[in-house]
C-alpha cells in the first residue's frame, strides 16, 4: 500500500503564499468550503492540488493552543470547559456511574463536542478544525464488500474497493494493531473479555483498523511517552497518538499554500449572485459563542461539508427561505442514525475488564447477516475495575427522518421519533441476549440514567439529508444550481453498516476527482 505522504503528495507546485486568513468581508475566493471534517478536508486538498485556491470556513476552534493545564484537549474522566459546544451542563453519553449522575455544570464555551438536541435524539458531533476526527474513536472500518450495495446503491463498488477505499485508508493513515501485543496488553483486557464472550456464543469476532498510532500506544504502556489513549482521552480530543485530520489531510492541504482556514466562523447563508457564483454570509464567533462580526464574501463555487446535520440544516433553511429555491425536494430527506444504540453488561467477578482501558476500540462482534447488528467492543475507562463490558452497536434500522424548516423558530427540526430505536435495540439484543444467557450475566442498569439498560437517545453517526443521486447528482453536485456541491456524510442514506468515516472519506475522494476531472 502507498504511504500517506505519497497519496497526499502534491500534483502541482505549491503557491508562493497561502490565501489570507481569517477571511475578510468583501473578499472573493475561487472555492469556499463549509466545514473542515472529512468531506471538507478531502475537497480542500484535492482542489488545491489541482491549482485552485480554497478557503475553509469552520465554526469550531482551531484546537492548536494548550489550556492552563498545558494540554489542548480535556480528559473523559474530568470534562471541563473545553469539552462541550455551548452548553452550560455536560451531556456525557454514559451519563451515570453506579447509578449516580455524573454530568456537571460548565461555563458556556465553544468546546469540542456538540451534543445537539433534536426532539427524540441527541446527535454528537465534533466542532473544530478537523470536525469529527477530533472527537471520534478512530475506528477506520471499510464495510464488507457484500454490504456495499445496501450502503450506496448508485456507486460502482469496484471503483470504491479498488481505488477510493485504499486511497482514503492511505490518506487517513489507517493501521492495524499488532495482535500479538494486543493478546497480552493490560489495556485490552476488556476487549479480550469481549472476544471470549462473543466466541462462546458463536459470534464472529473481528479486529478493526484504526487511525491511532499503535506504536505510540505501546510506548504509552511502556511508560516512555505521555499517555493519551491509556489516560482516557478520546471524545474530548486526544493530546497524542490519534491521527486526526489535523495530522493528515489538513497539513497536506496547507502545504500547497493554496488553503486558508477561518476557525470560529459560521456560514449562515449562500445565495446566487447576479454576476455568477455565490454570496456567502458568515458570522464570526468568540469562544462564548457570541457573534462578534458578520462578513459577506463571494465565491465561484461552494462545497457544503458541514456534516450530515450541518449541511442538511443549511440546505433546508436556504431552500425554505428562498435563498436557494431551486434545490429539489430530496433536500433534508433520508437521514438516519446508523442504528446506534449502547448497552453495558455486568460481568462476573472472575471476569474483570481492567482498571486501565485503552480508549481506542480495536474489535467488534459481527452479527449483521443474521441479526442486523455490528457491535463495537467499547472501553469504559474510569480508572477503576468496573466488571462492565460496554458496547456501541450499529444496526440495520430501516427508520429514516427528515429535516424541515420551522418558520416560527427560524430553526430546522428533525422528524426522528424516539420509539424508532426499539428496532435497533431488538437487533442488538440478537447479540447480547444470547451472550447474557450463555454467560449467566445481565445488562447494566447504572450507566444511562435511571435504571435504563439501553442508551437509545443518541447517535455518533449522523448520515444523510442530502442523499447522493437524489438531492445531488451521482457525484455530489446539487441539483438546481451549478457550482454548489455536497461533500460529507449527508450524501450517505442513513447507514453504512459499520463506523462511517472511511466511507465518507472514500466517497469524497471519488466525487472530488470526478468534479475536478470533468471540469470545474
Ligand atoms: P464532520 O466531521 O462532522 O465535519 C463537519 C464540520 O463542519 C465540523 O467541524 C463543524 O463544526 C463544521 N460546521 C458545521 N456547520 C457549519 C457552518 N454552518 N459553518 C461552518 N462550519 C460548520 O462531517 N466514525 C468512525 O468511522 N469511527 C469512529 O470510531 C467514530 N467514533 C465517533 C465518536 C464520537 C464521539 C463521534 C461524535 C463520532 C464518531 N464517529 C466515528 C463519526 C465520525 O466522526 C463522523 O461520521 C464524521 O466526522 C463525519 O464527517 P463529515 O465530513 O460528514
Amino acid at each position: 500500500m502507498l504511504g500517506a505522504a505519497a497519496v497526499l503528495g502534491r500534483a502541482v507546485p505549491a503557491a508562493a503564499a497561502p490565501p489570507p486568513a481569517p477571511i475578510a468581508s468583501g473578499s472573493h475566493v475561487p472555492a469556499l468550503i463549509i466545514g473542515s471534517g472529512y468531506g471538507g478536508s478531502v475537497a480542500a486538498l484535492r482542489l488545491a492540488q489541482a491549482g485552485i485556491d480554497v478557503h475553509i470556513i469552520e465554526m469550531g476552534q482551531a484546537w492548536d493552543t494548550p489550556g492552563s493545564d498545558g494540554k489542548i484537549f480535556a480528559n473523559t474522566k474530568s470534562p471541563d470547559v473545553r469539552s462541550f459546544w455551548l452548553r452550560t451542563k455536560t451531556k456525557q453519553p454514559v451519563s451515570s456511574f453506579l447509578g449516580f449522575p455524573i454530568d456537571k455544570d460548565v461555563p458556556k464555551y465553544t468546546g469540542i463536542l456538540d451534543a445537539e438536541d433534536f426532539s427524540g435524539i441527541t446527535v454528537y458531533q465534533g466542532r473544530g478544525v478537523g470536525g469529527g476526527s477530533l472527537v471520534n474513536g478512530g475506528m477506520a472500518v471499510t464495510p464488507p464488500r457484500a454490504r456495499f450495495g445496501g450502503v450506496l446503491p448508485s456507486v460502482d463498488a469496484n471503483e470504491m474497493y479498488d481505488t477510493y477505499y485504499p486511497r482514503a485508508r492511505a490518506g487517513l493513515g489507517v493501521t492495524d494493531i499488532d495482535q500479538s501485543w494486543w493478546e497480552t496488553a493490560d489495556c485490552y483486557k476488556y476487549a479480550r473479555v469481549g472476544r471470549k464472550h462473543a466466541q462462546r456464543s458463536n459470534f464472529d469476532h473481528v479486529f478493526v483498523s484504526n487511525v491511532y498510532d499503535f506504536d505510540y500506544m505501546k510506548a504509552e504502556q511502556a511508560g516512555t511517552v505521555p499517555k493519551s489513549a491509556l489516560d482516557a482521552e478520546v471524545i474530548y480530543g486526544n493530546n497524542a497518538g490519534k491521527k486526526s485530520l489535523q495530522k493528515t489531510y489538513l497539513p497536506a492541504a496547507k502545504a500547497t499554500n493554496r488553503v486558508a482556514i477561518s476557525p470560529l466562523h459560521k456560514v449562515t447563508s449562500v445565495t446566487p449572485r447576479a454576476a455568477g457564483g455565490y454570496t456567502i454570509s458568515i458570522e464570526q464567533l468568540n469562544t462564548a459563542g457570541d457573534v462578534v462580526a458578520t462578513k459577506t464574501v463571494s465565491a465561484d463555487r461552494v462545497f457544503f461539508a458541514a456534516g450530515s446535520v450541518g449541511t442538511s440544516k443549511l440546505l433546508v433553511k436556504l431552500k425554505a427561505t428562498g435563498a436557494l429555491p431551486n434545490l429539489n425536494n430530496e433536500v433534508g430527506k433520508g437521514w438516519g442514525d446508523n442504528g446506534n444504540v449502547m448497552c453495558g453488561r455486568a460481568n462476573h467477578m472472575w471476569d474483570p475488564t481492567g482498571s486501565v482501558q485503552s480508549s481506542i476500540p480495536t474489535t467488534g462482534i459481527d452479527n449483521w447477516a443474521a441479526g442486523g447488528a455490528f457491535a463495537e467492543v467499547a472501553p469504559l475507562p474510569t480508572g477503576i475495575e468496573t466488571y462492565a463490558s460496554l458496547y456501541l452497536s450499529i444496526t440495520n434500522t430501516p427508520n429514516r427522518a427528515e429535516f424541515s424548516y420551522n418558520a416560527s423558530t427560524g430553526g430546522v427540526d428533525l422528524s426522528w421519533q424516539k420509539a424508532w430505536k426499539q428496532t435497533s435495540i431488538d437487533m442488538a439484543k440478537t447479540i447480547f441476549n444470547k451472550i447474557n444467557s450463555k454467560e449467566g450475566t445481565i445488562y447494566r442498569t447504572d450507566l444511562f440514567g435511571g435504571t435504563k439498560q439501553w442508551q437509545d437517545g443518541l447517535t455518533y453517526h449522523p448520515l444523510g439529508g442530502a442523499v447522493l443521486n437524489k438531492a445531488t447528482d451521482n457525484y455530489g453536485r446539487l441539483h438546481g444550481y451549478s457550482g454548489l456541491y455536497v461533500m460529507d456524510g449527508s450524501l450517505i442514506p442513513g447507514n453504512t453498516s459499520v463506523n462511517p468515516f472511511v466511507t465518507i472519506t472514500a466517497l469524497a475522494e471519488r466525487n472530488i476527482e470526478n468534479i475536478i476531472t470533468t471540469g470545474l
